[in-house]
């Protein structure tokens, strides 16, 4: 008797894990705190673009992106550090084919690399963020469905690139404009603190965070960050420059670009 439910148990077991497509590897990191939805510049990426790939949104030439861009949305500890590669589930585009259009408009590579997946292969923007990322935002999301659609959602709800608009601060190559007065406009419209990063004295990224639920909470690097650890005192914005002709037609699509 006990060996067949043991037995019984085993089918359960094995039934499971192939059914559901994830397999749990890395048990040891414990439940994230917060979410940080990370937003790009693509201005300030994009000055390091020097080849172009079909993937790369810095090579749309006209149509490349003069908004934030979404970086990832990342589940976080209290402590400043985060979970990572949190169980093996292989990143499978299909799975968010509806989401396509979104997906390129709001959330593209800003890259020609391929980043790396969690189990050490190369792959897409996409696929590192959601094995990297995705898989630790359990019990909030068990998908790549859910988590990809409600990123979408927070990022347009949030509109950190129409509060910046708002509040005068414009794409700009001679401008400078005062971190605080760039942070005052999202305490003021979402009532929490950002992150921001900075990159050679231009707005890098700019992170919103949020609690389980989505409600907006400070974020934890907030504090230090505005205390221009990053950023100086008054940063730019740069605006997006179609590259030249020479960068456009080398292709190169393996380039590292630091993903
Ligand atoms: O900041 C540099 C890289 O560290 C990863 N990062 C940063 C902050 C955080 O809260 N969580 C996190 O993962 C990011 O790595 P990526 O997702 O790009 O691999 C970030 O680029």
């Amino acid at each position: 008797m006990a060996s067949r439910i043991c037995l019984l148990l085993l089918v359960a077991f094995l039934a499971g894990a192939f059914a559901g497509d994830v397999i749990e590897v890395n048990k040891s990191q414990r439940e994230f705190d917060y979410f940080a939805l990370s937003l790009q510049w693509p201005g300030t990426y994009c000055r390091g673009t020097r080849h172009c790939c079909s993937k790369n949104a810095c090579c749309r030439g006209s149509d490349a992106p003069t908004q934030f861009t979404i970086h990832g949305l990342w589940p976080d500890y209290n402590d400043g550090s985060w979970p990572s590669c949190c169980y093996r589930s292989d990143f499978n585009e299909k799975e968010i084919s509806t989401l396509m259009d979104g997906l390129e408009k709001y959330w593209p590579s800003l890259s020609c690399g391929s980043p790396s997946s969690c189990n050490g292969g190369k792959g897409s923007f996409w696929g590192h963020e959601w094995e990297k990322h995705g898989t630790c935002s359990s019990p909030v999301f068990h998908d790549e469905y859910n988590y990809f659609l409600t990123t979408l959602n927070i990022y347009l709800k949030y509109n950190v690139t129409d509060v910046l608009y708002q509040a005068g601060y414009v794409a700009s190559n001679s401008e400078k404009y005062p971190l605080g007065g760039i942070v005052t406009a999202i305490q003021n419209a979402f009532h929490i603190t950002p992150e921001v990063v900075c990159k050679k004295g231009a707005i890098d990224e700019i992170r919103i965070c949020f609690y389980k639920d989505f409600k907006p909470r400070d974020c934890v690097g907030s504090k230090e960050l505005t205390s221009r650890k990053s950023c100086p005192q008054y940063v730019s914005l740069p605006e997006y420059t179609p590259l030249d002709g020479e960068a456009m037609v080398l292709k190169m699509p393996t380039e590292r670009e630091g993903l």
